[in-house]
């Protein structure tokens, strides 16, 4: 693997374009090597014994006075915070945004008018229920969280990798994350939302449907954070020079595009590999390549506002691309992994109110309720309101105010006055120094009487959850139906069983039967509550077969022993790699393997450490004798079995086609693949006499189709 992109002066080049003005100037000062450093106390006494305590005699009793044991034991004590109450488990990176053409005609943002400037950026991503220690891979949905350091001041886009949410107000978002997060009496079970309480509380808020199917389907599995969507959720507003606003929704669109792992395979990784998704950001990064994606914009005129068959401030209803396209309009990249986990990934606080000019709220009754919410937790788990000085929370722009003191202040205010008006210091710091500077709240005409009560337009739950059905491929389809049966297959309450069979029954009639057939329950007998007709029947934009496609950055087993044919591995992977993707011999032992001709070989993984699950295709290279002693191994055998059961690329060359009727693959045409020179047939591609371009080519379309549904027709894989 290459060297982590700031030590390689290639990559160190790349990112200082990158990062004008740099985030680096608010981290260079913390940043602290101990680099041929004598061990100090935190105040700056040399320390020259850290094992052994100050005792009365070596085997009496430890003495107060050692005040490097008490510094030491106290820190530690005291090192850990609040983890957060949801989306716990992050990983972080840092990286840029450029915008495209400047936005001038909707905002005034002015990180969105210099197609020349690169703004820094710092990007969370994470689960949601979950735990800090939790897996990577759990059925959840995503956070991704982007901070924009830009000259106006901190912009936060607070978003997720779907577009819709559980609720519509706010004020239930302490019900739905009780409902999610283990259970009250034991804490069970950990990042899952199949139990009793969540199911509960869905079948008790129909305004849930939408967002449900967006988490029983595969957006819930990404396989990587780097080939995701992101959505900033909730309506906002842009506002431009003339004072004249837009409602926007913010979209992320991977350049890679948008692919996920699949169920028995996540459950798997959970085991093998905690940290999935988190070690493919790191090592993407630390490799050189940058994850990227687009940012999107929808845009609907404020005239427009009630042109459409669902209400634009609904956060449980999506703008579908057919009616309200989304124009791409800058790029993210992400270029640098952080040096602290604690200190950036940790501390840093993402906050939807953190907004510069030309960037305003809606009336989205959820997105109102969030700009309370994140400073007040903030509060709590970084200590106090002067979070924004911890080095990743710092704008770039300069700070003139009179918030003063509190726990961990840093900053030393000069002078004599903490307040406005003054005279003593000419009213400074003045507010409105330059009235074309600052920013003013768009104009909003509000009018009505206080109320709690949810808008009638809010009230369609089941149009849109239908319409996401609807634009599914079957594939996609028969996954959703597998998490209902497996989600409420695990529920205790019959009662609540009946209830889901019978609530998705209003999304889609198929969806509910099969529901019901696994899981005991009555078929759905209820009429389905009309939907409204809607404006669109199905939206391509939802269904990720009709993403974009690659293999760049996929990684490859190539599993072989001694004698493997040498000449073969080099052909598919001088091709493969070419194409930006990664190869790992996996063995017996680690070490090296020799191959026929004589060339030695490292062997990245053994058999002990790697799993087919934490790949996305495999290759087997002939050569009589290394095909013959992995033929031997149950462990190869199973590693077969699951790649074609998860439905990934399978290339086998040479003698190497043998190794593939010893395993338990159906469906496939292994006669021909016995006689003819090359075959791809379900994404198992082979070739009679070696790799020949052919091959390559054919091996190649194959993973970068990512994964072989029609496979999953059959079912009977001993894997
Ligand atoms: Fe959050 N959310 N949220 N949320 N949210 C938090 O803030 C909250 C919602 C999202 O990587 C908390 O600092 C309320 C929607 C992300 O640090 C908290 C409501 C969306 C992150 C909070 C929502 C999100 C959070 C917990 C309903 C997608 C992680 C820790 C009105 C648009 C940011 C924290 C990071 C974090 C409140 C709904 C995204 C408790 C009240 C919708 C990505 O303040």
């Amino acid at each position: 693997m290459k060297k982590k992109e700031s030590s390689n002066p290639d990559n160190q080049e790349k990112s200082q374009q990158a990062d004008e003005p740099k985030i680096e100037k608010n981290l260079e000062p913390f940043r602290v090597d101990s680099a041929r450093k004598q061990l100090t106390t935190d105040l700056g006494i040399k320390i020259n014994d850290t094992d052994n305590s100050l005792h009365a005699g070596s085997r009496g009793p430890t003495l107060l006075e050692d005040f490097h044991f008490r510094e030491k034991i106290t820190h530690f004590d005291h090192e850990r915070i609040p983890e957060r109450v949801v989306h716990a488990r992050g990983s972080g990176a840092h990286g840029y945004f450029q915008v495209y053409k400047s936005m001038r005609q909707y905002t005034k943002a002015k990180f969105l008018q210099d197609p020349n400037k690169q703004t820094p950026v710092f990007v969370r991503f994470s689960t949601v229920a979950g735990s800090r220690g939790s897996s990577d891979t759990v059925r959840d949905v995503r956070g991704f969280a982007t901070k924009f350091y830009t000259e106006e001041g901190i912009y936060d886009l607070v978003g997720n990798n779907m577009p819709v949410f559980f609720i519509q107000d706010a004020i239930k978002f302490p019900d739905v994350i009780h409902a999610v997060k283990p259970e009250q009496d034991n804490e069970i079970p950990q990042a899952a939302s199949a139990h009793d309480t969540f199911w509960d509380f869905v079948v008790n808020t129909p305004e849930t449907a939408h967002m449900i199917m967006w988490l029983m389907s595969d957006r819930a599995l990404p396989r990587s954070f780097r080939m995701m969507e992101g959505f900033g959720v909730n309506t906002y507003r842009f506002v431009n020079e003339e004072g004249k606003a837009f409602f926007v929704k913010f979209h992320w669109k991977p350049l890679l595009g948008v692919h996920s792992l699949v169920w028995d395979e996540v459950q798997q990784v959970a085991g093998k590999d905690a940290d999935f998704n988190r070690r493919d950001l790191w090592e993407a990064i630390e490799g050189g390549d940058y994850a990227e994606w687009e940012f999107g914009i929808q845009i609907i005129s404020q005239e427009d506002e009630f042109k459409f068959d669902f209400d634009v401030l609904d956060p449980t209803k999506l703008w579908p691309e057919e009616l309200v396209p989304v124009q791409r309009i800058g790029k993210l990249v992400l270029n640098r992994n952080p040096d602290n986990f604690f200190a950036e990934t940790e501390q840093v606080a993402f906050c939807p109110g953190n907004v510069v000019p030309g960037i305003d709220f809606s009336n989205d009754p959820l997105l109102q309720g969030r700009l309370f919410s994140y400073l007040d937790t903030q509060l709590t788990r970084l200590g106090g309101p002067n979070f924004t000085e911890i080095p990743i929370n710092r704008t770039l722009s300069p700070i003139a105010n009179n918030q003063r003191d509190g726990m961990h202040r840093m900053t030393i205010n000069m002078g004599k006055t903490a307040y406005n008006p003054n005279s003593l210091n000419n009213d400074y710091p003045k507010p409105g120094l330059n009235e074309k500077e600052g920013y003013v709240h768009y104009a909003q005409a509000v009018n009505g009487t206080t109320i709690r009560e949810r808008s009638e337009s809010f009230k369609d739950h089941y149009s849109q959850a239908s319409l996401f059905w609807n634009s599914m491929s079957d594939p996609e389809k028969q996954h959703i139906i597998k998490a209902f049966q497996f989600e409420v297959g695990k529920l205790n309450s019959k009662e609540t069983r009946q209830k889901v069979v019978d609530m998705f029954n209003n999304v889609d009639h198929e969806l509910a039967t099969q529901i019901a057939k696994a899981v005991g329950a009555n078929p759905p007998t209820g009429k389905p509550q009309t939907p409204k007709t809607p404006q669109i029947k199905a939206s391509k934009a939802l269904s990720m077969e009709n993403s974009v496609k690659g293999v760049k950055t996929r990684k490859i087993a190539v599993l072989a022993m001694d004698g493997f044919n040498g000449k073969e591995f080099s052909s598919v992977k001088a091709a493969l790699e070419a194409q930006g993707a990664k190869m790992e011999v996996v063995s017996q032992v680690l070490g090296s393997i020799k191959s026929q001709e004589g060339e030695k070989m490292d062997v990245d993984k053994h058999f002990i450490s790697a799993s087919s699950v934490l790949y996305d295709a495999v290759y087997v290279p002939g050569g009589q004798q290394s095909v013959d002693a992995l033929k031997k191994q149950g462990y190869v055998i199973n590693f077969i079995n699951q790649a074609f059961k998860h439905c990934k690329a399978i290339g086998a060359t040479n003698e190497a086609i043998n190794l593939l009727v010893e395993t338990n693959i159906e469906n496939v045409n292994l006669a021909d693949m016995k006689s003819k020179e090359v075959v791809s047939d379900k994404g198992v591609v082979t070739s009679q006499t070696g790799p020949t371009s052919a091959f390559n080519d054919a091996f190649i379309l194959a993973i970068a189709q990512h994964r072989h549904w029609i496979r999953e027709k059959n079912e009977n894989i001993p894997a």
